[in-house]
């Protein structure tokens, strides 16, 4: 029979447990023909219910486990991608490629640019020794004022060195430890000038003429001092008449040196301490013959 014939539940047989069942018994019994198979119909779609259900369930569970692992998969999958930024799968090259840039420990090799730093400072240091230095040298250079001379001076002076000569103060005394000094016409010499005080300023001045010429020239060196205000200015200026070779001003104990050609002219030469009152006018005092042969 068609469903939609009068077999059918929706029609107006008492197959209908919507129609007039009440009469015939209940919608479950239904009707004489329709009553066991609905039965069967909501018990077996009960249990496909049930199976699809469990099925649903074991599914879910599997896949619910799987879902579980997959967020704990996926936590560590991130943290790993976290890490090793290049998630992707060629990615590990590129991690063997972030190996290297831990190697940039070579980076911790710039600790040794820290050490540049501190080399940079020493280099700094050594500048400001350096400057130290200049400026202890500005300081010596200041302590000699102008017109004061710090080296040998005089038409007779030369470079170089020349048969040792030695002369020195006669200690405490306002003498020279020598009265005579022989040398050969123009051979050179170097003159060691040793101050034996320990507490007067002596020079060394070889000249060229009489007792007034030797007068004049000590006579040039005080008026010097007094011009330039200095003790170390006691030397006459250069250019003083007669002056042959001219020694600056010796400290105590210090020890000063002069090369010189000797005259070419065979004779007797005077030298003088041009300190005041070392030479006395008249050649007396501090003064000695140069006699050259
Ligand atoms: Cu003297």
């Amino acid at each position: 029979m068609s469903w939609r014939g009068s077999g059918n539940f929706r029609g107006s047989g008492g197959s209908d447990w919507r129609g007039k069942g009440n009469s015939g018994g209940s919608a479950l019994n239904g009707g004489s023909a329709g009553g066991p198979p609905l039965i069967y119909l909501i018990a077996g779609a009960i249990g496909v219910g049930i199976l699809a259900l469990i099925i649903v369930i074991a599914v879910g569970m599997s896949s619910g486990g799987n879902t579980a692992a997959a967020p704990t998969a996926v936590p560590t999958t991130a943290p790993a991608d976290a890490t090793a930024a290049p998630a992707p799968t060629g990615e590990p090259v590129a991690a063997a490629t972030e190996v290297p840039a831990a190697t940039q420990a070579p980076a911790a090799t710039q600790a040794p640019a820290a050490t540049t730093a501190p080399t940079a400072t020493a280099a700094t240091t050594a500048t400001a020794a350096t400057t130290a230095t200049a400026a202890t040298t500005a300081t010596t250079a200041a302590a000699v004022p102008a017109g004061i001379p710090t080296e040998p001076y005089g038409p007779a002076v030369t470079t170089g060195s020349g048969t040792a000569l030695e002369i020195g103060s006669d200690g405490e005394l306002l003498l020279f430890d020598k009265t005579t000094l022989e040398v050969n016409g123009g051979d050179t010499y170097t003159l060691t000038f040793t101050n034996n005080s320990t507490a007067v300023q002596h020079n060394w001045v070889l000249v060229e003429g009489d007792a007034t010429v030797v007068d004049n020239v000590a006579k040039a060196a005080i008026a010097n001092q007094l011009k330039l205000r200095n003790p170390l200015g006691s030397v006459p200026p250069e250019g003083t008449a007669g002056v042959l070779a001219a020694m600056p001003i010796i400290n105590p104990g210090e020890v000063g040196e002069i090369t010189f050609e000797a005259p070419t002219k065979p004779g007797t030469y005077y030298f003088i301490c041009t300190f005041p009152a070392h030479y006395i006018n008249g050649l007396q005092g501090m003064v000695g013959e140069l006699v050259v042969k």
